[in-house]
């Protein structure tokens, strides 16, 4: 079997992938219909979101039951015959584990409210303090992080909303209940899995206030994570060959995330952080406004970059997921420079180590939302944080520019397949409106002779090629250098210089200064050549180099 290494991952957002059924939702039997695109694109595996039963206050992140399809997205025969017709083109599917919470529409969680002990248990209750809950923890989508129990003195946890109640991973029984979860889809022949917010599942023993923060450094990475890890892959995916699992960790850092994609701590295939995508937070604030720190970014690409190599972790390269703005309108260009940029910053990535991840529509240079109004929003999050700002006294027009540039819709408008009225996506009015901008869609990308989709598939392709691109090592050079990012891959005979401009102006790249940086002696070369590029006219020249906009 192919290595991990060579595998690239497409992150499919269900509701807003293709809707095969005309109710403005994209469903399971849509991504049937696009496994030829997928194929020809040349990802490996598909991830798709939660597609289980859910009131969908969150989109499916707030499961009510792990074993049945939501109708709608479809059924299970649905999603028995898109693993199938996905197996038959070389394509695994893997789904998303919601494991730290579930919806207070869940079973246990209704079974717990009755007060029956041991599903009370399966959650984490307490007693307030006189008034106050029984901590000052904040939940991730803004509040406290507890919610009090109608004619009692007790709370339950849910660090995101009020209805993901947190799970309590220290009953034996609950672990055993998620095991089985896995183990059920195994059966149904997905290749893996991502864990949602998985490093929040160890809370600590006693819960404290926090007074220097808002909770999380108790049960960030908490006290027996490695262990429920290590636990969980034992008796579910470790047990089979080869499959994929990814944890998303929320606020870690790189000792954790060294440990849990390690192949020798058998706990995880890989791991997602976000740190890269902090940089254009004020003060550590997400809703605020503020260009991106350039050379934020590098110094944390380059962290990572060396301390997963040198204790030989494995890290998903990615910039665009269903909680983040679109890349290319966040650190690129999406005007004048739309294919440049698109194509330069999936460059930057693919071409490092770990496995690349392409969130739909990335492929095609899909931009940012640009809602006008508060109503065109349906993410939790986002309609949580106007109300925040509001009562904070932010003036609406103001809001709305945060929300503009911050808001996880940004990244689930429904995907353009062609520029008609529905876009391909649907016949009906879709479940939140299309992104206004004209004349970016799939169709018209396709059909162009320099598209964005050619060069994903081009790097997709080079990454299977060579082995410097799979398993190089990592060395960024230039570091002071403030337009660029450039970084040598090696392996055996075989080097790989990558240079990125993440800028709109020219700017020169001394080759020789760079390679002196490093052991390599390029002059020595016997065979060289230019493996990709944005431009197409880029041949190899002098040791000075003219690097154009993006
Ligand atoms: O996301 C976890 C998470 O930390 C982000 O939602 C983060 O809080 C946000 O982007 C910061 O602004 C995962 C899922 O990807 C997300 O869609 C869910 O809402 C969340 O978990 C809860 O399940």
């Amino acid at each position: 079997m192919e290595s991990l290494k060579k595998k690239v991952i497409y992150q499919i957002y269900v509701k807003s992938f293709m809707d095969s059924n005309g109710d403005g939702k994209g469903d399971i039997a849509g991504i049937t219909m696009k496994l030829d695109y997928l194929k020809r694109l040349g990802a490996d595996c598909l991830w798709l979101t939660p597609v289980f039963v859910s009131p969908m206050n969150d989109n499916g992140y707030d499961v009510a039951d792990y074993y049945r399809i939501d109708p709608s997205f479809g059924t299970m025969e649905d999603l028995e015959l898109l693993i199938a017709e996905a197996k038959m083109r070389g394509l695994g599917i893997m789904l998303d584990m919601v494991f730290n919470h579930t919806s207070t529409e869940h079973e246990w969680f209704r079974k717990a409210m009755a007060g029956d002990p041991k599903y009370k248990d399966y959650y984490i209750f307490r007693k307030g303090r006189g008034a106050l809950p029984p901590t000052n923890w904040v939940s991730k989508f803004g509040g406290s992080a507890w919610e009090p129990v109608d004619g009692s003195d007790e709370y339950y946890l849910h660090l995101f909303d009020r209805t993901q109640a947190d799970l309590n991973w220290e009953n034996k029984d609950l672990r055993k209940e998620l095991f089985d979860v896995v183990n059920f889809w195994i059966k149904k022949g997905v290749v893996g899995f991502r864990f949602d917010v998985v490093n929040l599942i160890s809370k600590p023993e006693t819960f404290e206030d926090d007074h220097l923060g808002d909770g999380r450094r108790f049960y960030t990475d908490g006290p027996r994570i490695h262990e429920y890890l290590k636990e969980l892959a034992g008796n579910t995916f470790g047990r089979h060959q080869g499959m994929i699992t990814v944890g998303e960790m929320s606020s870690t850092s790189i000792g954790s995330c060294v440990r849990y994609s390690n192949p020798l701590e058998e706990e995880l295939s890989m791991v997602f952080n976000f740190h890269h995508l902090k940089v254009d937070y004020e003060a550590g604030d997400k809703w605020t406004l503020k260009e991106f720190d350039f050379m934020e970014l590098k110094r944390i690409f380059n962290d990572w970059q060396t301390g997963m190599e040198n204790e030989d972790g494995w890290m998903a390269l990615f910039y665009n997921n269903h909680d983040q703005p679109r890349s290319v309108s966040r650190f690129g260009s999406d005007t004048r420079y739309h294919k440049e940029s698109a194509k330069m910053l999936a460059t930057s990535i693919h071409l490092m180590r770990g496995t690349p991840y392409i969130y739909q529509g990335e492929e095609f240079g899909m931009p940012n939302a640009y809602f006008e109004d508060i109503s065109e929003y349906r993410d939790v999050e986002s309609i949580n944080y106007h109300d925040i700002l509001k009562s904070n006294g932010m003036p609406e027009a103001e809001i709305l520019e945060v929300l503009r540039a911050k808001s996880r819709d940004n990244g689930r408008t429904p995907v353009l397949w062609d520029d008609s009225d529905g876009h391909g996506f649907t016949s009906e009015v879709p479940w939140l409106p299309f992104a206004k901008v004209s004349g970016i869609s799939a169709e018209s990308d396709i059909a162009s002779t320099d598209s964005i989709f050619s060069h994903y598939r081009k790097l997709i392709a080079l990454r299977k090629e060579y082995d410097v691109i799979s398993d190089g090592t990592f060395r960024m050079t230039d570091m002071e250098n403030s337009h660029l990012i450039s970084y040598i891959r090696c392996k055996g005979n075989v080097s790989l210089l990558v240079v990125n401009n993440f800028y709109e102006d020219e700017t020169a790249l001394d080759l020789s200064k760079v390679l002196d940086e490093t052991d390599l002696d390029f002059r020595k070369c016997t065979q060289e050549s230019v493996l990709i590029s944005n431009y197409g006219d880029l041949t190899k020249s002098d040791d000075m180099i003219i690097i154009r906009p993006y």
